[in-house]
């Protein structure tokens, strides 16, 4: 038996240290007044069920894939997915939202974009510095592509807006959309 009620499925998209944990863990805290709800985070599947996968553009699409299905998994039983991984192709993001779509889950694609030099003057994880000077291979955004989306139902522009109004401007459509009570 499946929930009578289908919960969103919300898929945080960007580079590496754009602010999709920091965003992710603000719209559970949200979703969780009125959903049971998962996070999904890249850093944390890849420790659990990705371990094997490295960031070849197979592994990465093997990886997104995953994310897809087990949020499906979990939307169609009523609980809402906050996923949070680069999932830099535009065309396996695309699978993941057809499939979604074709069960009639209410999938959301959030596009955190932050400039290149801010994200490398930051560097919270020290990865861009490695990247640049060659020690990580197939860096995204450095060494290997991103593929913006080019609808995505909310963009944040988390080096300029605070997160705060990225949670509320998310919010706000899930609530126009019905799907929450309020915001
Ligand atoms: S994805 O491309 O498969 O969607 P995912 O979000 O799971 O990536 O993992 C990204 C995280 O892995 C980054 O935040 C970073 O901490 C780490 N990482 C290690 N190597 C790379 C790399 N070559 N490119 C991007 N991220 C990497």
């Amino acid at each position: 038996m499946t929930a009578d009620r289908k919960a969103p499925v919300l898929w945080l998209t960007g580079l590496s240290g754009a602010g999709k944990s920091t965003l992710a863990a603000a719209l559970v805290r949200s979703l969780a007044k009125e959903y049971p709800v998962e996070l999904l985070d890249g850093d944390e599947i890849r420790a659990e069920l990705s371990k094997e996968l490295s960031f070849s553009k197979e592994d990465r699409d093997r990886n997104v894939r995953r994310i897809g299905y087990v949020a499906r998994l979990l939307a169609r039983n009523g609980v809402a997915v906050v996923a949070a991984a680069i999932s830099p192709y535009a065309q396996t993001r695309g699978e993941v939202r057809a499939a979604m779509v074709r069960e009639g889950l209410p999938f959301f694609e959030v596009y955190l974009h932050a400039e290149l030099a801010t994200l490398i003057q930051r560097d919270t994880k020290g990865l861009y510095k490695k990247a640049l000077k060659g020690e990580i291979k197939n860096f995204t955004g450095i060494s290997d592509p991103y593929e913006a989306p080019e609808n995505p139902e909310v963009l944040v522009h988390s080096d300029r807006e605070n997160v705060a109004v990225a949670v509320e401007r998310v919010l706000a459509l899930l609530v126009e959309r019905r799907l929450l009570a309020s915001a």
